[in-house]
């Protein structure tokens, strides 16, 4: 994409694992073919963005991060159709729109998913904005780097929204909420009067909450160690919830439920994994969301049985699908998302931060 003039922008930019995020002036090529500029409103930070500390990614720094944004359309590239200037939108992951899976209505599968979104560039490499010494800054982070006043993203990943909502809100539902919700909804087709269990309360695992009360599961049973999140859990539709420390998860769970139908973990550990997948009836289904820390180790003859294990990448959603029937569900108070929300100035990203590795807030909302 042949970028055109460029914009002066603030952005939150990681230059070290081990450093907080600095507020800097960058500047931006405009946006090249298929192509949005857009004034962000609000950006959720989501655990994902903090991967980059980690040497899970091969990733380079600097870096603007932040997926969850939403916001304004100031510009349009050429080739595009379908937004244009004034328009509210989310901005949601990116994909190619011509592979199989995307073919497929899958494209959080896209063949070139990990590219496009994980590596802070464009798939052709290219990608960067300048800090204020000329320096190369990573600038398409999920095709978006919100973590910014303003952003360059692909039009296919925009989800256009109406004037009438809390916009600056709006943000995580393209990523976390959108996966949680869709976990339950899309991957695993939680049918009403099933059981769900749910490990893990942060923003995905209590989205996985409220969709489930949403769906109408007569069982949900929401697993954490921390106790106000699991009260919290239990105001947004959990019927039981268990200390994600105590011995004996899956007898807990069995003792519940009598099997679970479907399980979602959002925990990442592998014993939660492995206690989850045990608690399944035999033909029951369990999700993995995010990134696993470690080996997985399940009886094989759990899974010969008939339980089946799926990864799941946001939610399986179509984000123009998804979206916007995330809104509807919130407009008739059945997905009260908002709740779990606190809105920080983006200047305050590190205290932002804090705040959510403490469990303090559950989604911070950064606003530039
Ligand atoms: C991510 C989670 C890790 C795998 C890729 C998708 N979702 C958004 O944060």
């Amino acid at each position: 994409a042949a970028p055109s003039a460029t914009v002066a922008a603030r952005a939150a930019v990681l230059r070290s694992r081990t450093l907080p995020f600095r507020v800097e002036d960058v500047v931006l090529d405009g946006p090249g073919t298929g192509e949005v500029l857009v004034r962000v409103a609000g950006t959720g930070l989501c655990h994902t963005d903090l991967l980059p500390r980690t040497d899970r990614l091969a990733i380079a720094l600097p870096l603007i991060a932040g997926h969850e944004g939403a916001g304004t359309v100031l510009a349009t590239g050429t080739g595009v159709t379908g937004v244009a200037a004034g328009d509210h939108v989310v901005m949601s992951f990116d994909s190619c729109g011509t592979c199989r899976a995307c073919l497929a209505a899958r494209p959080a599968n896209c063949s070139t998913f990990f590219p496009r979104n994980l590596t802070g560039r464009r798939p052709d490499g290219t990608g960067t904005a300048r800090d204020a010494g000329g320096g190369e800054v990573s600038a398409h982070w999920f095709g978006q780097s919100s973590f910014a006043t303003h952003a360059v993203v692909p039009a296919r990943a925009l989800v256009p929204v109406s004037g009438e909502l809390p916009l600056d809100l709006l943000g995580p539902l393209g990523c976390g909420f959108q996966t949680g919700a869709g976990a339950i909804v899309n991957s695993l087709a939680v049918r009403a009067g099933s059981s769900v269990v749910v490990a893990g309360t942060g923003a995905v695992g209590l989205a996985a909450v409220m969709a489930a009360r949403a769906v109408g599961a007569t069982v949900i049973v929401a697993v954490d160690v921390r106790p106000a999140r699991r009260k919290l859990a239990e105001e947004l539709g959990a019927t039981h919830t268990l200390d994600g420390h105590a011995d004996g998860l899956t007898e807990e769970i069995l003792e519940i439920t009598g099997g679970a139908d479907h399980a979602v973990d959002t925990t990442g550990l592998p014993p939660v994994i492995t206690a989850l997948v045990r608690s399944l009836h035999s033909h029951g289904s369990c999700g993995l969301v995010g990134v696993q820390h470690g080996d997985l180790t399940v009886d094989p003859l759990l899974i010969a049985a008939g339980r089946t294990v799926k990864g799941i990448i946001e939610g399986d959603a179509v984000p123009r699908l998804f979206v916007p029937h995330l809104i509807t569900l919130w407009q008739q108070g059945r997905f009260p998302f908002d709740r779990l929300v606190r809105r920080y100035p983006l200047d305050e990203i590190d205290r932002a931060e804090r705040d959510v590795a403490s469990g303090e807030v559950v989604k911070a909302v950064l606003i530039p």
